[in-house]
C-alpha cells in the first residue's frame, strides 16, 4: 500500500489504539491553534490566570482529567513585549496546592514563581513580572515541589512569547496561526479507554515517565496544517515531562533561527535538532520547494503505527510526522532572511571569575534515598541529588554575587540530563565535553549533561533571597521532584 493510498483508506478509520496503549490515527486531524492573549499593544487591567481541573478529549474520543490555565488543558499562549510590567492574577482553582513558574524569565527571585511561591487552593498570587529581556520564547509550568511531574504532565503548562521592537519590525513571519505557529509538543501515555495515564513506579523515577504517544497542542499527532507559499516560522517547546525528541523534516533541512533565550546571531541550517525536556527552538520552513512538507519527530525508538507512518512519509522506522504542513495556492511570506538575526559576541570564558562544579546523582547509595525522604523529595524508593545533596526547600546551596560572571560546569554520574538555571539566559561553553552544535550556541537555559562535564557561561544580573531563591535542576521533571535540585541566591 502506498501513502495515499493507506492515507485514503485510512481517512474513514478512527482512531487506533496501538500495540500495547499507544494511540495514533491515519489521518492527520485539525494542527490546534492555542488560543493568543496578546498584549503588546497595551494592558488593561490585570493579567487573569486561572488554573482550572477541567477535561480534555486528545482525541481518543473519551474526556481525560486535566489542569490548565484559563482552558481546560495548557494555558493561553500570552504574548507580551520587552518593557512590559506584566500585572498577573494568577488565582489556583484546581483543589491542591501549585505554584506557576516562568521558565526563562529574567525576574527577581520572589517573583519567579519557584517552589516558595505556593499558591493555596482558593487563593490569589499577584506578582508584577517585568520583561527586561529581548525577544524570545518562554513558558510557564508547576513549580510545587514532589508535584511539578504529576501538575505539569495534567495540563499546567503554557506558552510566553516576548516581542521586542526589533523582532517586531524584522523581516521574519509574524501572523500568529498564518505563517507563525505555536507548537507545544508532550508525549502522552492512555488507558485502554482512552483516558490520560499517569503511573509512577521506582523505574519511571529513574528513567522519568514517558509516553508512547505524541501530542501536539492538545491532540494526538498527526496534526495537519494548511500554510501559504513562502516561509513559515514554528515555534516549539518541548514540554515533555522525560523525553528527548529529536526533530527533522519530511523533506530538507531545518532552519533554526532562535534558542530558548532569543535569535541566535544568523539563522543556522541542520539536518535534526535533538531537543530536551524545556528546551524551546524557532525554525522556519520554505513551503516554496514542495507540496506538503511534515516536522518529523523521532522519539528514539517507534513502534506500530507510528513506525508505519514514519515509513510512509520517509522518516525510517524511527520518527513519524507531527505535523503535516500542506501548501495552499496564495502567497504568503515571500521575504528572504536576513544575514544577521541578533549582535550576539562569541562567549568569551575569560570573563568569569568564579567556576563552581555540580555533580548529578542518581542515587544506588542508601543515604541519599534516605536524605531525599527526609526533606521531603518525592522518589518512590531511590534518591537523587546534586553534589551528594537531595533538594533541601531549608537550605540555601549556593551564593552568588550579583553581576558577577561566572563557570558553570555540570556532569552526570549516569543517563543524559536537561539541566535548567532559574533568572538567566546563559551561553554553552561545552556539551558534555565537546563545543555545543551550532545551533545550540545562542542564548540557553537549557543545557544537556551526560558523564563529561557541560560548561555554561552565566551571569545574574537580578537578586534572590534566602525567602525566595533561585533554583537550578534537571528537567526531567520526576528527577526535580526526586531531589536532583538545588536552591542559589544572588545578591
Ligand atoms: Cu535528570
Amino acid at each position: 500500500m502506498n501513502r495515499r493510498d493507506f492515507l485514503a483508506a485510512a481517512s474513514s478509520a478512527a482512531l487506533l489504539p496501538l500495540s500495547g496503549t499507544a494511540w495514533g490515527q491515519a489521518a492527520p486531524r485539525p494542527l490546534p491553534i492555542i488560543p493568543i492573549t496578546d498584549v503588546t499593544g497595551g494592558i488593561d487591567g490585570r493579567i487573569k490566570l486561572d488554573l482550572r481541573s477541567g477535561t480534555h478529549d486528545f482525541g481518543t474520543g473519551t474526556g481525560s482529567a486535566t489542569f490548565g490555565i484559563n482552558h481546560s488543558y495548557l494555558g493561553p499562549v500570552l504574548r507580551v513585549k520587552q518593557g512590559q510590567t506584566l500585572p498577573f492574577e494568577v488565582t489556583n482553582r484546581i483543589g491542591e496546592v501549585t505554584t506557576l513558574h516562568w521558565h526563562g524569565l529574567h525576574i527577581p527571585g520572589v517573583v519567579d514563581g519557584g517552589p516558595h511561591q505556593e499558591i493555596e487552593p482558593g487563593q490569589t498570587w499577584s506578582p508584577d513580572v517585568p520583561i527586561v529581556q529581548h525577544a524570545s520564547m518562554n513558558w510557564l509550568h508547576s513549580h510545587m515541589h514532589g508535584k511539578t511531574a504529576r501538575q505539569t504532565y495534567t495540563g499546567l503548562a503554557g506558552v510566553l512569547l516576548i516581542e521586542d521592537d526589533a523582532s517586531q519590525s524584522a523581516d521574519i513571519p509574524n501572523t500568529y496561526g498564518v505563517d507563525d505557529f505555536t507548537l507545544v509538543l508532550q508525549d502522552k501515555m492512555f488507558n485502554g479507554s482512552g483516558q490520560m495515564d499517569y503511573v509512577l513506579t521506582g523505574e519511571v523515577f529513574e528513567e522519568g515517565f514517558t509516553g508512547d504517544t505524541l501530542v501536539v497542542n492538545g491532540a494526538i499527532a498527526p496534526v495537519a496544517q494548511s500554510v501559504p507559499q513562502g516561509l513559515v516560522r514554528l515555534r516549539i517547546l518541548n514540554a515533555c515531562n522525560a523525553r528527548f525528541l529529536t526533530l527533522s523534516l519530511q523533506t530538507g533541512p531545518l532552519t533554526v533561527i532562535a534558542s530558548d533565550g532569543g535569535f541566535l546571531a544568523s539563522a543556522v541550517q541542520t539536518d535534526s535538532i535533538l531537543m530536551s525536556p524545556g528546551e524551546r527552538y524557532e525554525v522556519l520552513i520554505d513551503t516554496r520547494t514542495t507540496d506538503t512538507n511534515a516536522l518529523m519527530v523521532s522519539f528514539g525508538e517507534a513502534e506500530g503505527l507510528m513506525a508505519f507512518m514514519g515509513s510512509l512519509f520517509g522518516g525510517g522506522s524511527n520518527s513519524f510526522p507531527a505535523l503535516v504542513l500542506n501548501r495552499r495556492t496564495e502567497t504568503g511570506f515571500t521575504g528572504s532572511l536576513p544575514d544577521r538575526l541578533a549582535n550576539l559576541s562569541p562567549a568569551d570564558r575569560t570573563a568569569a571569575t568564579i567556576t563552581r562544579s555540580f555533580q548529578l546523582n542518581m542515587g544506588g547509595s542508601e543515604e541519599l534515598a534516605t536524605l531525599a525522604t527526609l526533606w521531603g523529595n518525592v522518589c518512590g524508593d531511590g534518591g537523587m541529588g546534586i553534589n551528594g545533596q537531595p533538594m533541601n526547600m531549608d537550605r540555601i546551596d549556593e551564593r552568588v554575587r550579583k553581576g558577577d560572571t561566572e563557570i558553570w560546569r555540570i556532569a552526570s554520574d549516569d543517563q543524559l540530563h536537561p539541566f535548567h538555571i532559574h533568572g538567566c539566559s546563559f551561553r554553552i561553553l561545552s556539551q558534555n565535553g565537546a563545543e555545543p552544535t551550532a545551533y545550540a550556541q545562542g542564548w540557553k537555559d537549557m543545557v544537556h549533561v551526560e558523564n563529561e562535564w557541560s560548561e555554561v557561561l552565566v551571569r545574574f544580573d537580578h537578586p534572590a533571597t534566602n525567602d525566595a531563591p533561585y533554583m537550578y535542576h534537571c528537567h526531567i521533571l520526576e528527577h526535580e521532584d526526586c531531589g536532583m535540585m538545588g536552591q542559589f541566591t544572588v545578591g
